[in-house]
């Protein structure tokens, strides 16, 4: 009889939270990573992301949203860590954007509590930000910031508290299904292992590691940019200042946080998408000054007391479907033993949880009550490259 009920191969963000929601089940879960636990050459570092309700890319993500919400705080109370802070959040732009539009559909759609603001709201309520008269925000007071590396440390810890055997620095070789449906034989350089089911959490190694799902991944680099506003963090403290996402014109959308590591640790900006293709192995980590310049350029005809000093930046990888929407499913090549979880485009981390949820209910029980139709790697979209 295989030795573990689960293998999960990849050990971030989802693949953590799927070891815990798998072991917390009573499954016998093996974890195997690559790399150390909360490590910065993934998806899933830069000390902060983003999570909000009013979900502008499409309704549908809502239902997941209100049940990450709760798994989130729960994480935090099994663990006593700091993983969200919710300061609120606006979606900024015309009101004809997709990130205004869209967020504001959403929270129709679902009731979700929200307000609108116009631009001279938006700069009396929050006077680091200055919009143009022309633009206008849906104003969140439930968005806020996660913690990623906090995430990941908590899910690693109920995991292994669960009894999951979590193997770090062991990267999986390859894999292949035993014969009669019986599960799955997994091989390390130290190791093989046999269990029922394996669920894969790839990240940004999805291209190597899902040849045969059929969806044509873009790995994209992204940078992170810390700059020190003029006159201090006082104005940026999250009790003050809202996370905000902010689309131009030309539909171009920027995003940042509060001041969240105190008086030196800056403001985290960034683009969202807009990066480069890339592979996890010949990513070019240097960042550019001509990067931050074009960053800084965005920023002080939005929020003057910024660029002010740049500290430092990170890059990221985002692990893009054609559609940027997510892959949750039974491995269509290996419906009875595979499970697979990944292409969340830039947009996933809020999702952690529930989808260590979902992906717990899928390796054991073959379906899921959450809806995912349209995380479905066979929908028309996900397949256009
Ligand atoms: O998922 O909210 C998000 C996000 C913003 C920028 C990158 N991802």
């Amino acid at each position: 009889a295989p030795t573990y009920d689960v293998i999960v191969l990849g050990l971030g963000g989802m693949g953590s939270a799927a070891a815990h929601h798998l072991a917390a089940r009573g499954a016998r879960v093996l974890g195997l990573e690559k790399f150390g636990p909360v490590h910065h050459r993934g998806s899933s570092h830069g000390g902060s992301r983003i999570t909000r309700q009013s979900y502008f890319e499409d309704p549908a993500y809502v239902p997941l949203l209100l049940r990450s919400y709760e798994l989130y705080e729960q994480l935090e109370r099994d663990t006593g860590r700091e993983v969200a802070t919710l300061c609120g959040g606006v979606m900024l732009g015309r009101p004809d954007s997709r990130t205004v539009g869209g967020s504001l559909a959403s929270a129709r759609q679902w009731d979700l509590p929200h307000e609108m603001l116009d631009a001279k709201e938006i700069r009396r309520r929050f006077p680091t930000l200055t919009p143009h008269d022309d633009e206008v925000a849906l104003y969140e007071a439930r968005a806020g910031l996660l913690r990623p590396e906090n995430t990941v440390a908590a899910h690693v810890q109920l995991a292994t508290q669960g009894g999951a055997d979590l193997h770090f620095e062991e990267p999986v070789t390859r894999w292949e299904e035993l014969p009669g449906g019986a599960g799955v034989r997994v091989h390390t350089h130290e190791n093989t292992y046999t269990a029922g089911q394996l669920v894969i959490c790839p990240g940004a190694w999805a291209p190597q590691l899902l040849t045969d799902l059929g969806v044509p991944f873009t790995i994209e680099r992204q940078i992170m940019y810390w700059f020190a506003p003029d006159g201090g963090t006082a104005p940026y403290v999250p009790e003050r200042h809202p996370i905000y996402i902010w689309e131009d014109a030309a539909g171009v959308q920027i995003y940042g946080f509060p001041a969240i590591d105190g008086p030196e640790g800056g403001a985290k900006v960034a683009f969202f998408r807009k990066g480069t293709v890339c592979t996890p192995e010949t990513i070019d980590r240097t960042v550019y000054d001509h990067e931050v310049r074009a960053m800084a350029d965005q920023l002080g005809p939005r929020l003057p007391t910024l660029p002010g000093r740049f500290l430092k930046a990170a890059t990221c990888m985002y692990s893009n479907t054609p559609d940027e929407h997510f892959v949750i499913t039974r491995h269509p090549a290996h419906p009875e033993n595979v499970t697979v979880a990944c292409g969340f485009s830039g947009h996933g981390f809020k999702f952690v949880p529930v989808v260590g949820e979902i992906v717990a209910d899928l390796a054991l029980t073959g379906t899921t009550p959450h809806p995912i139709d349209l995380f479905d790697p066979r929908r028309p979209a996900a397949a256009v490259a």
